[in-house]
């Protein structure tokens, strides 16, 4: 059997496509992030304003920090969807490649009609709108939010308005990274003009955080290590520290901004243990041109030329670390 031809669309196709009302599950990626869930949520008011029944669905529910993003949904989980809705329609956000939908992947990755994304080595399941220079998925949406606005078939909505500026916001580190483009900023600005709180968001998304997730950071720092000279740095959490601290997966989402911070260093990364087992969580950022994203192929992860992740397996936590600065030749970092 031949693999499936899947098509890049063109902006008006999915314009088009998403103008029919039609019940529509929206789908998004595994450890949600601000703009996984701002993105499904405002795509979710925008179709149900133009006259679909539509429903957000994820692997894992979305983090107590991002809640206020979910707009009263209780649960994204598979489960959570009633009976009664059946969806014609199914559309993909944020999600770059099928491992990325998690225990989803099998039950939905062959039936979506198109995946919305921005990133640039995924592997795509259907037929999608994949643009690598947007900075966030929810800068995409904005697009396609003001031509339905123009075409008169939205009315405006600041909680969608909301929605977008808290995915851009988000996936650019509130607009310090190297993706916001003048695009990206103007994006932002016609947001802030429409009477969004931008402050509002911010303070939510960027200077608000759990007691758990102080108490995870301190024993982070303390545990710091450093490679090539300073220029790689990476912080490690195993998971007894997760059980004698009492944190959960989503208190250690930061921790990958405590290396990356730190003067001298090109490289960061994070490595993480959810469970007891030998399957460790890698996140990977570049303070400079090299590229994480194909240093997460190699362990079969991905992301973007700056920010990253893989899943890799080892024996224990040292050997996972090695695995990693064994992958990166000094030489090539700038
Ligand atoms: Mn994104």
């Amino acid at each position: 059997m031949s693999d499936p031809i899947f098509h890049a669309l063109s902006f008006e196709a999915v314009c088009e496509l998403l103008s029919v009302p039609a019940p529509t599950l929206i789908l998004f990626h595994r450890n949600p992030d601000g703009d996984a869930v701002g993105s499904a949520f405002a795509l979710k008011r925008m179709l149900t304003a133009m006259g679909s029944a539509a429903r957000c669905v994820a692997p894992d529910e979305v983090p107590h920090r991002l809640r206020f993003l979910s707009d009263g949904q209780e649960s994204v989980l598979p489960e959570s969807i009633p009976p009664s809705f059946e969806q014609a329609r199914t559309v993909s956000v944020d999600v770059a490649s099928p491992s990325q939908l998690g225990s989803l992947g099998e039950r939905f990755s062959n039936r979506v009609d198109l995946m919305i994304d921005h990133h640039r080595n995924g592997t795509p399941f259907a037929d999608h709108y994949i643009l690598p220079d947007a900075a966030a998925t929810g800068e995409i949406l904005f697009s396609l939010a003001r031509r339905f606005r123009e075409t008169g078939k939205l009315p405006a909505d600041l909680r969608v308005d909301s929605l977008l500026y808290a995915a851009i916001s988000s996936d650019t580190g509130c607009f310090r990274f190297s993706n916001a483009t003048e695009k990206t900023y103007r994006a932002a600005a016609d947001l802030i003009a429409n009477g969004i709180d931008a402050a509002e968001i911010n303070h939510l998304l960027f200077e608000s955080c759990s007691l758990e997730q102080i108490r995870a950071e301190g024993v982070a720092i303390s545990n710091l290590g450093f490679a090539a000279g300073g220029r790689i740095g990476y912080v490690t959490f195993p998971y007894a520290l997760k059980v004698s601290l009492g944190v959960s997966d989503e208190h250690l989402d930061t921790l990958i901004d405590i290396p990356r911070s730190i003067e001298g260093v090109r490289i960061a990364f994070s490595v993480r243990q959810p469970t007891a087992e030998g399957v460790f969580r890698v996140s990977v950022r570049s303070a400079c041109d090299y590229d994480v994203s194909a240093l997460c192929a190699t362990f079969g992860g991905g992301g973007h030329k700056r920010a990253a992740g893989c899943t890799l397996e080892a024996d224990s936590m040292d050997a996972a670390v090695k695995r990693l600065i064994d992958a990166i030749n000094p030489d090539e970092i700038p």
